[in-house]
C-alpha cells in the first residue's frame, strides 16, 4: 500500500491539480507513527549493585551494558514494595499493595489477588489494540479459590482475565509448588500419568520431604526453611504430588523463558505488543543451565546474573533481527532488592568477594532500608531516549502503568489506577526531577516516604535483623527514622529528632496517602 502510494505521488507530481490523489497523500503524511512495542524485563531479586553498568564486582553483564549504552540508566528509580508479589501488584494495577488485604508474598495455590474486574496495565494496553503476553514468573495468585485450584484442567480464572492475551507462567516461585509451567491457564506437558495435586498444608502420603529424606536432595539442599516437597533433587515450599514430564527442571527455566519470549515477539511482529517477561533469575533457588556455571567467579548467584544477561541478549537479538529495536521501548528493572542467602546452601555469601548486591546502600530484600526497594532501572527507545545518559530523576514504579498509558493514548477508567501518576517524561529522560516522593512498602508493611532529599521510615513493629534466616537489616524500629539522602545516602544517621518538623510532614502525607478514596 505505502509503495502504490508513493508511486501514485511521483505519478501526480506531473498532475498538481488531481483532487482525490492530492488528499490521499495528504493523510499520508499526516498519519499517526505507529505505537511503539513495550518489552518489560522484570528481574527477580536483582540489586541495585548487581548488574555492571551499575557497578557490579566479578560478573560480566555485556547485554545489559548495551541496553545502557543505548538508553538511559536510572539511579533513583524504585519498586513499590520490597518483596515479589506486593510490587508486581503495584506495577501492574497501579494501586499500592497495601491498600489491599492479601497482597503479600503468595503461596503457590494462592487465588488471583489481581481480581478479574480489576484494570490492569494489560487492559490498557489492549484497550489501544496493543497484542499483551505475561512470560515467566507470575507470583499472583491463579484460581478462583485459594487451595482449590484443579491443575489437571483448565484453570476457569487465569491471566486472560487480566488482560493477557497470551500467557506462559510460573505459578509462584521457583521454591514453591506446584514446580510446572502454565500457558494460557493450563499446565505445560500436562502428564496424564502423574495428576498434580498441591497442598501447603499437609504432605500426600509417601511422598518425601527435604525435612525427613535430606538424602535426596542432590542437586541443591536448604539452608533455612524449603524443606517441603522435592523437585528435581531441590525440597521447595509447600506440597505437590505428581507431575511427571510435566515438573520443570530448574536449570532450563531461563531458557523457556527466554524462547517463549522470543516467540511471542516473533508472532506479534506486525502489530504493537506489550510483553512482560519476568525472569526467574535471580532468585532462589538458583540452579543456572550448565553453560552458564563458573562464568562469574561468585558461584551460582553470580551464574544466575550472567544467565538473565543471556536472557536480555536473547531479548535485545530477537528485536535487531526482526527489524523492530527502533520502535521497541525495552524498560529493565527488578521486582525487590537483593538477598544473599534466601534459603539454599548455594554459597552466595560466601563467594561475593567484594561485590555488594545492594551497591552499598543499607538494608536488602524484605527491608524498610534503600537497599529494599531502589532497584536498577534502564529505559531505551532508540532516538526518543537519549543514549548512554544518567538520570537522577525519582521514579517508582507505581507510575508506569500512567505513565505508558499516556504513550499508548490510553484512557483509564475513573477509579482505576489511581496511585498511578504519568510521569512519562521522567520515563523517557525529559524530565530530570521525578516524582516530588515515593512510597515504600516493607515486608512488614512499614511505609516509608522518600524524597530526593530525604528517607522518612514511619514507627513500626519487628526485629532489626530478619527474623528467619536472611542477613538482612529490616529498617524496623518503634520511633520515627529520618535519614539525609544526600549527605548521608547510606541510611547510616537517624536524624528524626533534628528534623521533628519534616517527620510531621512525612507522616501527614503517609496518612493522607493512606485514606484517600477511591477516586481520584
Ligand atoms: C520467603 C522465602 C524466600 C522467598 C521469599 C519470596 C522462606 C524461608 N523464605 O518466605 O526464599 O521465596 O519468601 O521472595 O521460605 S519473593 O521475591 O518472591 O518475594
Ligand atoms: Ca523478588
Amino acid at each position: 500500500m505505502a509503495l502504490q502510494l508513493e508511486k501514485w505521488q511521483t505519478l501526480a507530481a506531473g498532475f498538481i491539480t488531481f483532487p482525490t490523489l492530492c488528499s490521499e497523500a495528504q493523510a499520508a503524511e499526516s498519519k499517526q507513527p505507529e505505537l511503539p512495542n513495550v518489552v518489560f524485563i522484570y528481574a527477580d531479586d536483582l540489586g541495585y549493585g548487581d548488574l555492571e553498568c551499575f557497578g557490579a564486582k566479578n560478573v560480566k553483564t555485556p547485554a545489559v551494558n548495551r541496553l545502557a549504552d543505548e538508553g538511559m540508566r536510572f539511579t533513583n528509580a524504585h519498586a513499590a514494595a520490597a518483596t515479589s508479589t506486593p510490587s508486581r501488584y503495584g506495577l501492574l494495577t497501579g494501586r499500592y499493595a497495601w491498600r489491599d488485604p492479601g497482597t503479600d508474598v503468595a503461596a503457590g495455590n494462592a487465588a488471583m489477588i489481581i481480581k478479574p474486574q480489576q484494570y490492569t496495565m494489560a487492559d490498557m494496553f489492549k484497550s489501544v489494540g496493543y497484542a499483551t503476553g505475561a512470560i515467566g514468573k507470575w507470583h499472583l495468585g491463579l484460581g478462583a479459590e485459594t487451595g482449590k485450584q484443579d491443575w489437571n484442567a483448565p484453570l476457569p480464572a487465569a491471566l486472560g482475565d487480566l488482560g493477557f492475551d497470551y500467557s506462559y507462567i510460573m505459578a509462584a516461585t521457583a521454591d514453591r509448588v506446584p514446580c510446572v509451567f502454565i500457558e494460557n491457564g493450563k499446565v505445560v506437558n500436562w502428564d496424564p500419568d502423574a495428576p498434580i495435586y498441591v497442598s501447603y498444608k499437609n504432605n500426600f502420603e509417601g511422598e518425601p520431604t527435604g525435612k525427613d529424606n535430606p538424602e535426596l536432595l542432590w542437586n541443591q539442599k536448604p539452608s533455612h526453611g524449603h524443606n517441603q516437597s522435592i523437585v528435581n533433587g531441590i525440597s521447595r515450599i509447600g506440597y505437590m504430588k505428581g507431575g511427571g514430564k510435566a515438573l520443570w527442571k530448574d536449570e532450563n527455566i531461563a531458557d523457556s523463558i527466554a524462547s517463549h519470549a522470543v516467540s511471542f515477539i516473533k508472532e506479534h511482529s506486525d502489530e504493537p505488543f506489550f510483553l512482560y517477561m519476568a525472569t526467574n533469575d535471580v532468585h532462589v533457588p538458583r540452579v543456572p543451565h550448565p553453560r552458564h556455571r563458573g562464568m562469574s567467579s561468585m558461584g551460582l548467584r553470580g551464574d544466575a546474573i550472567v544467565q538473565f544477561d543471556a536472557t536480555v541478549e536473547t531479548v535485545l537479538n530477537t528485536l535487531d533481527s526482526l527489524g523492530l529495536a527502533d520502535n521497541t521501548i525495552v524498560i529493565l528493572s527488578s521486582d525487590n532488592g537483593p538477598v544473599v542467602d534466601d534459603g539454599y546452601l548455594d554459597e552466595a555469601e560466601e563467594l561475593l568477594d567484594g561485590h555488594s548486591p545492594t551497591g552499598e546502600l543499607r538494608g536488602g530484600k524484605y527491608s524498610a532500608f534503600e537497599g529494599g526497594t531502589r532497584v536498577p532501572l534502564i529505559v531505551r527507545w532508540p532516538g526518543k531516549v537519549e543514549s548512554g545518559q544518567t538520570s537522577e530523576a525519582l521514579i517508582s514504579q507505581i507510575d508506569w502503568l500512567a505513565s505508558l498509558a499516556s504513550l499508548a493514548g490510553a484512557r483509564i477508567p475513573q477509579g482505576a489506577a489511581n496511585d498511578s501518576h504519568d510521569n512519562f517524561a521522567s520515563l523517557i529522560g525529559e524530565d530530570r526531577d521525578g516524582r516530588d516522593y515515593v512510597i515504600e512498602q516493607a515486608a512488614n508493611h512499614a511505609l516509608s516516604v522518600r524524597t530526593k532529599e530525604w528517607k522518612y521510615i514511619e514507627p513500626s513493629k519487628g526485629t532489626p535483623m530478619v527474623s528467619w534466616g536472611p542477613k538482612i537489616e529490616t529498617g524496623y524500629l518503634m520511633n520515627p527514622q529520618l535519614y539525609d539522602m544526600v549527605s548521608d545516602p547510606l541510611e547510616t544517621t537517624n536524624v528524626a529528632d533534628q528534623y521533628p518538623e519534616l517527620v510531621k510532614k512525612f507522616s501527614d502525607i503517609l496518612e493522607s496517602e493512606r485514606t484517600q478514596s477511591d477516586t481520584k
